[in-house]
């Protein structure tokens, strides 16, 4: 297994943090390796080529060239096999991949939406329902149009930069774009996925290791480009409780979740529906957060 990081660590990639990251890295080195055997052939034949067709060997040039069908065979040979590698499995991988979205019940549900030059991030909050956005009502201090006449917004959470999700849960990143065309990259999750005005185009992973990954825009989107960074903070879910309630409590909305389908994690046991308090009310009403 060594020998699969090789060239991975030579090219500088930072450690694989998600579950299927390794299928990546696997293609990665197998094509590095493979383009190194291609290389040196094709400089072996070359070397070859001029060796034998060398002007003291062959003093009159040949106008007929190859006589036999063999070159014919190889390119079609060589067609065959392209074919088959892109019909029969690099499409069947890319389906399993990437349009196999994971189940959105079972998963972490995050919208990123990149602008220049920085991720914002919209999250559900305890109710598990996005509220309705509207570009009309963009602003400095409502960076997404937060429609707050919504009743599922109430308890949404807006954070720019620094994502957290929890450990070993499958994330649904839904990318979109204020401005530009971005992407939306976290290289140590090997995913990456454009962000595109007008689009909402979902990305997913499954993170399994705790600590703080770079997000990073993948496409060259103005001249602030470079310093369009996030950072995404892979917590036990403990900890990804806490940060949600702080962000709650920072945000000054509902910390006490209302009961609603949601997989053991997010919303805390023996909260009940409407029983949501009121922005700013005192902290002794119990916390629904586990
Ligand atoms: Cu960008």
């Amino acid at each position: 297994m060594i020998s699969l990081a090789v060239i991975n660590e030579f090219l500088g990639m930072p450690p694989n943090a998600s579950a299927d990251g390794y299928q990546v890295d696997h293609i990665i080195e197998f094509s590095h390796w493979f383009m190194g055997v291609l290389f040196v052939g094709w400089w072996a034949f070359f070397i070859f080529a001029l060796w034998r067709f060398r002007q003291k060997r062959n003093p009159t040039a040949s106008h007929e060239g190859v006589t036999s069908g063999i070159s014919t065979h190889l390119e079609f040979a060589v067609i065959l096999i392209d074919a088959l590698l892109l019909v029969g499995f690099a499409i069947p991988l890319w389906a399993k991949r990437v349009n196999k979205i994971p189940d959105e019940k079972e998963a972490i549900v995050v919208h990123a939406v990149g602008q220049q030059f920085n991720w914002n991030f919209h999250l559900p909050g305890p109710d598990g329902v996005f509220g309705r956005r509207d570009i009309y009502l963009e602003s400095n201090s409502n960076p997404l149009g937060i429609d707050s006449n919504d009743p599922n917004s109430r308890d949404d959470l807006v954070v720019l930069g620094e994502l957290h999700v929890p450990i070993n849960r499958d994330v649904i990143v839904d990318v979109s774009s204020k401005d530009v065309i971005h992407n939306f990259d976290i290289p140590a999750m090997r995913m990456a996925q454009d962000a595109i005005p007008g689009q909402v185009i979902p990305l997913w992973f499954k993170p399994i290791k705790t600590g703080t990954f770079e997000i990073v825009c993948g496409q060259l989107c103005g001249l602030g480009h470079y310093a369009m960074k996030g950072t995404v903070v892979v917590d036990t879910p403990a900890d990804y409780q806490a940060w949600l309630k702080e962000r709650a409590q920072l945000a000054g909305t509902p910390t006490a979740p209302p009961a609603l389908q949601r997989p053991p994690g997010e919303a805390g046991p023996g909260s009940t529906p409407g029983s949501v308090p009121p922005p700013g009310a005192p902290k002794n009403q119990k916390p629904g957060g586990g």
